[in-house]
């Protein structure tokens, strides 16, 4: 083993020394200091060397082993210089030439939109909460006062799962989640994904996202609701944006209402975005229903509270311009290139 030590000293540096390119050198690097190169092996097969001469060799062995990874290291920065000196002194390379730029990324315009909303919202003391995609009936349905067999199930088509649970239609069973795990005074936002067995067009997808918003205090009114939309969208909008408020249905509310846009593509004339009506659907609130807050365990005597739920594909449409729904999921570079 000794004699192998010396063997290898005398040649593996002369060796690296004498090495004329970086291909070259790698090859050297490995038959010495490869998985199977020659050092380690000695340092691998250690054990089988007598105790007496052990030490010696395995001090001998990580000496040159040292000896050569420096001699490689130096040998391959020599080499690297030599070959960007000749790539320099080469008449044809333009050191002026622009280098590659390797792409860069930017956040899909759902994401940047869900960051404002949440900056905007958390602004005004909400807090921002999570819930699961794959829902019970309970929460999807029933605890939102829409029992089985209720006319309103057939106003959100949905997919359900083998299991029986249902892919959340609405972000709204997260309010009785916030409301079953917190005690009011409660402010939260809850954006997600929600699914609908629906036919997709412009401004319909089966798969799309909401944020959902619930306020309940002593004294929460229709005003403190319409105060906190209209800041919202204030800020993300950046000016007074033309909406109009209607009465709307929902089980879960009571009085409800939907808060539609003026349509910025035709400017209210009708076009296939706004289905020729001049207006966009953006969202439906109103004020928690008492039946909700008792299931969710909240005194109807004591406290009310506003609710929304907000289409945030529509919102982004409206804030870029945007024509056509489908464009969000498309994965299309020319169009998330714009953002
Ligand atoms: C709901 O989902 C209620 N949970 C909203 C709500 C919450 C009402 C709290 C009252 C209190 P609706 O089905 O209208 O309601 O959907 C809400 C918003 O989601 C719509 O205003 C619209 O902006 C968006 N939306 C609905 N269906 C689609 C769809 N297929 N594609 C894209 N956006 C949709």
């Amino acid at each position: 083993m000794q004699d192998k030590l010396t063997q290898i000293e005398s040649e593996a540096l002369p060796k690296v020394a004498a090495s004329g390119s970086l291909s070259a050198l790698r090859e050297i690097e490995l038959e010495y200091l490869g998985r199977k190169g020659q050092i380690t092996q000695i340092l691998r097969n250690i054990s089988q060397v007598a105790p007496a001469d052990r030490k010696v060799v395995g001090q001998g062995a990580n000496r040159i082993r040292q000896a050569v990874e420096s001699g490689i290291a130096e040998r391959r920065a020599a080499l690297e210089e030599a070959e960007v000196q000749k790539q320099l002194s080469d008449p044809g390379f333009d050191v002026t030439r622009p280098g590659i730029h390797p792409g860069r990324g930017s956040q899909h315009p759902l994401t940047q939109v869900f960051r404002q909303l949440e900056s905007i919202f958390s602004s005004m003391g909400f807090e921002i909460l999570d819930g699961p995609e794959v829902e019970t009936d309970y929460y999807n349905f029933q605890a939102l006062n829409i029992p089985e067999h209720h006319p309103a199930r057939d106003m959100q088509d949905t997919f359900y799962v083998e299991s029986g649970q249902v892919l959340r239609t609405h972000t709204s069973p997260v309010q009785i989640r916030a409301m079953k795990e917190r005690q009011p005074p409660l402010r939260v936002v809850a954006p997600g994904r929600v699914f609908r067995y629906e036919v997709t067009d412009a401004s319909h997808e089966n798969t799309f996202h909401q944020i959902e918003g619930l306020m309940v205090d002593r004294n929460v009114s229709v005003a403190n609701l319409t105060g906190v939309l209209q800041h919202m969208l204030r800020e993300v909008f950046e000016r007074e944006v033309r909406v109009r408020l209607r009465p709307g249905y929902f089980p879960f509310v009571e009085p409800g209402f939907e808060l539609e846009f003026g349509c910025v593509f035709c400017e209210g004339s009708g076009c296939k975005v706004c289905k020729q009506g001049g207006w966009i659907e953006l969202l439906g609130c109103g004020l928690v229903h008492p039946n909700v807050l008792r299931e969710s365990g909240v005194d109807p005597e004591e406290f009310t509270g506003f609710a929304f739920g907000m289409g945030v594909e529509r919102l982004a449409m409206m804030k870029y311009g945007i024509n056509d729904i489908r464009y969000f999921m498309s994965g299309d570079l020319r169009f998330l290139r714009q953002f």
